[in-house]
């Protein structure tokens, strides 16, 4: 095994930057219990609510040659079991972080509240789940954003992060980091997948995933240019406080390099986790560290943020 990169969230100290994203291969203890043996440096669950969900009908993820999409719909083992399992995650010695996405206010405050009795390190509210049906991306709402923050961080003991759909207009980057810096919010992840994608196979002239007639989230590839655009203006916006973490189509050690040039402190890797399971990080790990060797650079900080001007 190669030279890992650590990092800090919110102080929380990670053996390597390189994680799992919230959604792919993380249900199940047997799945989270992998990403534990792997080099990923922390384990990231699935999204929980508060009954466990079956989620949307199938077929409901596809690869495609640029990404994926998905409209999986939240499905979850629910918030019990995972604060259950907690102790059994917490044996690999890397921190672990529950992934909350309840379907109300109330049901996010009392998953939150029941996490601070908890061993958990991190949390990561996930606002942006762009397939439960009937309920829209709440961070696309500034108002309900701002109380949903608001109403959180009055129960919140852990630290807190959140974790974002892509931004696409200059306006409303302001908007979030606004609202954003004026709460105790530890780290944000941009981002979650484009959503409400389409695609459409033309020799059966069907959608490739069943639920809402085929929309769902697009990952992967098409992904990383919006995502590293998100991370970089959320750079230049958000209090040093905050920390970043790039998500969006990484599949390659240099992929991750862009995003921590962009600004980003550590990387979650989804529809390549998705694709070729646990070994992916390390692979990405491996390729990382000979880039950045060739370059001179030694540690994250030496280069971080630090995108050039043209
Ligand atoms: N983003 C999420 O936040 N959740 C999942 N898909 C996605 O793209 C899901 O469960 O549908």
């Amino acid at each position: 095994m190669s030279a890992m990169f650590p990092t800090t969230l919110c102080g929380v100290k990670l053996e390597s930057f390189i994680c799992n994203a919230s959604g792919p291969r993380c249900t199940t203890l047997q799945e989270l219990e992998a990403i534990g043996n792997s080099t990923s440096g922390a384990i990231l669950t699935k999204s929980c609510t508060k009954e466990a969900r079956d989620g949307n009908p199938e077929p409901r993820y596809q690869d495609v040659p640029l990404g994926s999409i998905n409209s999986m719909g939240l499905p979850n083992l629910g918030y019990k079991k995972y604060i259950e399992i907690i102790p059994q995650l917490k044996k690999f010695k890397k921190p672990v972080i529950v992934s909350v996405s309840g379907l109300s206010l109330g049901d996010n405050l009392e998953i939150i509240t029941a996490l601070n009795k908890t061993d958990v390190d991190l949390i990561e509210l996930n606002l942006s789940c762009p397939n439960v049906i009937g309920k829209p991306q709440v961070a696309y709402d500034f108002p309900a954003t701002e109380n949903m923050l608001t109403q959180v961080q009055k129960v919140c003991k852990k630290k807190l992060g959140v974790k974002l759909p892509p931004y696409f207009d200059m306006v409303h980057f302001d908007d979030i980091a606004a609202i954003l810096n004026s709460h105790k919010v530890g780290f944000v992840s941009a981002v979650n997948s484009i959503g409400n994608g389409l695609i459409i196979d033309p020799q059966t002239e069907r959608p490739l995933i069943k639920p809402k007639g085929g929309f769902g989230g697009i990952g992967g590839k098409f992904l990383k240019p919006t995502a590293l655009a998100n991370v970089r203006r959320l750079y230049e916006l958000l209090d040093r406080k905050i920390d970043i973490v790039g998500v969006g189509g990484i599949e390659s050690g240099v992929d991750a390099f862009e995003f921590v040039l962009a600004g980003a402190k550590a990387v979650q890797i989804g529809t390549a986790f998705m694709q070729q399971g646990p070994k992916c990080f390390e692979r990405i790990s491996n390729e990382f560290e000979s880039y950045v060797k060739k370059k001179g650079y030694r540690e994250l900080e030496d280069f971080r943020g630090k995108l050039k001007a043209l």
